[in-house]
């Protein structure tokens, strides 16, 4: 087993959902905390739950991963106590919209394809090479079904996941001669506030995803997250697909009321 205990963990996109709940993972575990995500007073509110529940020990980073000099400045700028990070979580990531190609919107197209692409670029090229020098490391995409497959109206979101799989596996290619390891882990319906922000606050429309189903916590996914994380280091988890039970495909749920 790897043990978490005292290692330092980068989390984008730890101020909700996946982010937050693999946070809340790590942090049982005993590991040190990098939490970066925009909404900073949630990542001290997290930061303060966190140091009370386990004494975890944390830095917060209000940090935009589509702004490359941001980014880069900030990962340059760490204090040297937490530029040690052993494991970076590529979670930041959003959807936005879900219309068809010839009807969508283009500030959609380019929020989601600077954030799920050129974000997640931005900051493993920032945190790889100290992995690299250090000799070990291990990085977690999150990616997602939609990565697997398309469905109607998720033609710029699946490439955007389409293409995390790509650099996925590119990043396992380039770091095979070395003791890092590359894993993605790739969920289907997970209640966040991901469809929120895929419908832009239209609260109806965001709960209707999840109707009549049991779909996967952010807990669900942290625990998965976590497994990849503590194998023994000559173990790599390349892949994993975590789908609620009643979900076979991006296209495919069963949905029954509750009690059926
Ligand atoms: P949430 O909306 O709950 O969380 C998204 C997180 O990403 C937030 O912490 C948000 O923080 C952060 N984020 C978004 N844009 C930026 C940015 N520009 N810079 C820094 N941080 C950013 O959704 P999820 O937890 O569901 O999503 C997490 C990941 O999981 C995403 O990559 C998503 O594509 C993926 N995923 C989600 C699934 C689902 O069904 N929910 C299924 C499969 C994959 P802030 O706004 O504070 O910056
Ligand atoms: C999120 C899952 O199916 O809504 O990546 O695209 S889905």
């Amino acid at each position: 087993m790897t043990t978490l205990t005292k290692k330092t963990v980068l989390i984008t996109g730890a101020s909700s959902g996946i982010g937050l709940a693999c946070a809340e993972a790590f942090g049982r575990e005993g590991a040190r905390l990098i939490l970066a995500a925009r909404r900073k007073e949630r990542l001290e509110a997290l930061a303060l739950e966190l140091q009370k529940t386990y004494g975890t020990e944390t830095l917060t980073l209000q940090l935009d991963v589509r702004n490359q000099p941001e980014v880069e400045k900030t990962f340059r700028d760490l204090p040297a106590s937490w530029q040690d990070v052993e494991l970076l979580l590529n979670n930041a990531g959003l959807s936005r919209g879900l219309d068809k190609l010839h009807e969508g919107k283009l500030e959609d197209w380019e929020e989601m394809i600077d954030t799920n692409v050129k974000g997640l670029l931005y900051v493993s090229r920032a945190i790889i090479p100290g992995m690299v020098a250090r000799g070990k490391g291990t990085i977690i995409n999150i990616g997602s079904i939609a990565g697997h497959e398309v469905y109607p109206g998720g033609n710029v979101y699946c490439a955007t996941k389409f293409a995390v799989d790509a650099l996925t596996r590119g990043l396992r290619h380039d770091l095979v001669d070395t003791p890092i390891r590359v894993c993605t882990v790739d969920p289907g319906l997970v209640e966040t506030e991901f469809s929120m922000v895929r419908f832009h606050g239209n609260e109806q429309r965001a709960k209707t995803v999840y109707q009549n189903l049991h779909p996967l916590t952010g807990a669900d996914v942290a625990e998965t997250v976590l497994f990849c994380a503590t194998r023994p280091p000559h173990v790599q988890i390349a892949e994993v697909i975590i789908l609620p039970t009643n979900q076979a495909s991006t296209t495919l749920v069963h949905r029954a009321p509750a009690g059926t």
